[in-house]
């Protein structure tokens, strides 16, 4: 039998994790087994934290701002693997590791990642007026890549077909709550805490933009050479190679990416080979109710 052949017997093998609710959010149980802990987590003054919706834009954003930190170094950006690197503070796979944990056991200056909703988010973030990037992407893109995400990922259930998936996510039936709730919630806060609202449509545009924009807010003062080499090592396709940003490393019963690959497409409208044309009128029309009371827009192409 082949490699991967006996790989995919032994991820077919593994259970999918359960899941439970924590203040009505689906989360996986693990991480409702340890929620009391994850709300005291205790936040430092100089933890810098990326929130995104899953399927947002984590992975490409943690890339950058590692980048921007050691001032376009790739060398240090490929010490260890994403999750290693990134604290990811409600993940909790007990074979593998603890976002918890981690984050406890790093240095400071901390980058650290989660999935939160802000109502969910532990307290000492925002007493603490840590800085805080979150990642919006366009909700059609955001439920196709999270759909082909959960068909890899034993740490999430299982999808089910895409009709079915797409009637959960529009129900907010799926890990981390409802995508409108999220993106708007973090949309209200973010005059009133040091959040920068960025958009994966717009990092698609001119990476060089947001990367300058991320700088800013992080306070490095990077010249056009260091900016360009950033735009560069966090292209798609580079990332998509490097085993430290393409979750490679990860056990293949949890992440099988011959399933569908953790760096799956990285574009803005794949969506289109998705929703059928009555999918997309009732999208279109459910959107048009759960977004009326904000003023947040996304694009749905570049
Ligand atoms: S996770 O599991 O929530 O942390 O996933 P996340 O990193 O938020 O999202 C994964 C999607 O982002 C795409 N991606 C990129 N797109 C463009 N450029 C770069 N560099 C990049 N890196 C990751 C990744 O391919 C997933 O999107 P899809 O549409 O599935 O390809």
């Amino acid at each position: 039998m082949a490699l991967n052949e006996m790989e995919n017997l032994k991820s077919d093998e593994t259970p999918r994790v359960p899941v439970d609710y924590v203040e009505g959010i689906l989360q996986p149980t693990p991480t409702c087994d340890i929620w009391d802990q994850i709300w005291k987590f205790q936040a430092k003054p100089d933890d810098l934290l990326i929130s995104t919706y899953p399927k947002a834009g984590t992975t490409w954003t943690q890339e950058i701002v590692d980048l921007i930190q050691n001032e376009g170094d790739v060398e240090i950006s490929k010490r260890a693997p994403t999750h290693i690197r990134f604290p990811f503070i409600e993940w909790i796979i007990p074979s593998v590791g603890c976002g918890l944990e981690q984050a406890k056991a790093m240095p400071s200056p901390r980058i650290l990642k989660t999935h939160l909703p802000i109502d969910l988010l532990p307290p000492s973030f925002l007493e603490e007026k840590c800085k805080i990037i979150y990642v919006a992407r366009n909700p059609k893109d955001n439920m196709v890549s999270y759909f082909h995400f959960q068909r890899m990922n034993k740490a999430l259930p299982d999808p089910g077909t895409w009709e079915e998936y797409f009637e959960s996510f529009l129900a907010g039936k799926v890990c981390w709550g409802s995508w409108h709730d999220h993106v708007k919630g973090w949309w209200n806060a973010k005059d009133q805490h040091n959040i920068l609202y960025l958009f994966y449509e717009d990092m698609k545009k001119n990476p060089k933009h947001e990367i300058e924009k991320l700088a800013e807010f992080i306070g490095k003062k990077l010249d056009d050479k260091v900016l360009d080499q950033i735009v560069h090592h966090t292209s798609f396709d580079i990332m998509k190679q490097n085993p430290m940003a393409n979750y490679s490393t990860l056990p293949s019963e949890v992440m099988n990416h011959s399933v569908s690959p953790f760096m799956r497409k990285g574009t803005v409208g794949d969506w289109k080979h998705h929703f059928t044309v009555a999918q997309n009128e009732r999208f279109n029309e459910d959107y048009k109710k759960k977004m009326a009371d904000t003023s947040l827009t996304f694009h749905f192409h570049l």
